[in-house]
């Protein structure tokens, strides 16, 4: 069995597995050459040559215990027919969305648009460099895609409220994103994925009165369908304020903490297996630093099964030698 499933399924607190968000991405200049020549986002995101290879780009250098597929959770909203760029400066930038054309989207049709990213996960399920490792597959969960939709760009800078009043539409995009959310993880987990993480980065702009039906409902159906297919799921509601609330009413099989949340409480408060929490800032820091950051949530999490990771997904300034670092410090105690 892997680390990672040690920890989630027998609850081995001995371990601590790690893997990073975001560890394919900018801060590594290999996968920053690649992107140079690659100057289409969503096209790299298609290209079954390149996604094994990025994949597999922090594997060659750290010892991690999962790799985490090169995608975007924006693939789906693309798998729909949303028009779906990404600009330097802005960000990803969607299409309008044309709900009559997303209504009737045919599941053949959308398996097919996101083929590459099945067929990259085959490859890399076969690489020796997963042996005892866990391949990651992840989405979006449906509010933090509904955000995206409707908004049409990042919520970060312009969040345009008045779009989020049609509570019909909000109702009937819900629906589609889980169904095709579902299928998704359905076509990620056949391919080889060991893991699925939902990604509800945006949960934190939901008010309280709205939490359970766009929070909690939305990632519980995502939730019991990966669960049925025998897959330990990851949820990562990020900027919520009662992460055991969110436990108790969604059950996923491990909860991933953001740098804001205090992990005190987290281990006091809570019984399955925990994830992440460090802020991604101290990578940013000296090696002391990372030290003491990294040790803070080990010690809290000492007799608690714990898969270290950030409390979000490291940042494109980090040295990838800080990285090393972080990652002998949590192996090597
Ligand atoms: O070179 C570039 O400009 C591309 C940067 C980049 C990368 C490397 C984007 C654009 N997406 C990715 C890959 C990515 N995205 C992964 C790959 C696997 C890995 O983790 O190594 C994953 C898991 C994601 C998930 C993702 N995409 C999330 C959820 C996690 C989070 O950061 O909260 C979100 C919100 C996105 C949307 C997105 N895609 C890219 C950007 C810059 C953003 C965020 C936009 C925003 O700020 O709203």
């Amino acid at each position: 069995m892997t680390p990672i499933q040690s920890c989630i399924l027998n609850k081995n607190t001995r371990i601590k597995p790690v893997w990073i968000m975001r560890q394919a991405g900018r801060y590594l200049p290999e996968f920053r050459r690649i992107r140079k020549d690659n100057k289409d986002f969503i096209k790299l995101c298609l290209n079954k040559k390149i996604i094994p290879k990025i994949t597999l780009q922090p594997l060659n250098r750290f010892d991690l215990d999962a790799a985490i597929i090169f995608s975007d959770i924006l693939m789906i909203p693309y798998g729909l027919g949303q028009n779906v760029q990404f600009s330097k400066e802005l960000g990803p930038q969607l299409g309008d969305l044309k709900i009559d054309k997303i209504s009737s989207k045919s599941k053949v049709n959308f398996t097919n648009i996101l083929k590459p990213i099945y067929s990259s996960l085959q490859n890399v399920s076969k690489n020796k460099l997963l042996k005892n490792k866990d391949l990651i597959g992840f989405v979006g969960s449906p509010w933090t895609l509904l955000v995206y939709m409707l908004n049409k760009s990042s919520p970060k800078k312009n969040l345009k409220k008045k779009v989020f009043k049609d509570k019909i539409l909000i109702k009937e995009l819900f629906k589609i994103i889980v169904d095709f959310t579902n299928l998704h993880i359905l076509q990620q987990v056949k391919s080889g994925a060991t893991l699925i993480q939902l990604f509800d980065s945006w949960a934190g702009l939901v008010s309280d009165s709205n939490l359970e039906d766009y929070i909690y409902i939305q990632n519980k159906k995502i939730v019991d369908f990966t669960k049925k297919l025998n897959v330990p799921v990851i949820c990562f509601p990020r900027g919520i304020k009662n992460y055991s609330k969110f436990v108790n009413n969604v059950k996923p099989d491990v909860i991933s903490i953001d740098y804001d949340t205090d992990p005190k409480i987290i281990k006091k408060n809570i019984d399955i297996p925990v994830q992440g929490g460090m802020n991604p800032k101290i990578l940013l820091g000296d090696k002391n630093q990372i030290k003491k950051g990294a040790n803070k949530y080990i010690e809290i999490f000492r007799d608690h099964p714990y898969i270290f990771n950030l409390g979000h997904g490291i940042l494109p300034e980090t040295k990838p030698e800080m990285l090393e670092y972080l990652i002998k410090v949590i192996k090597n105690g």
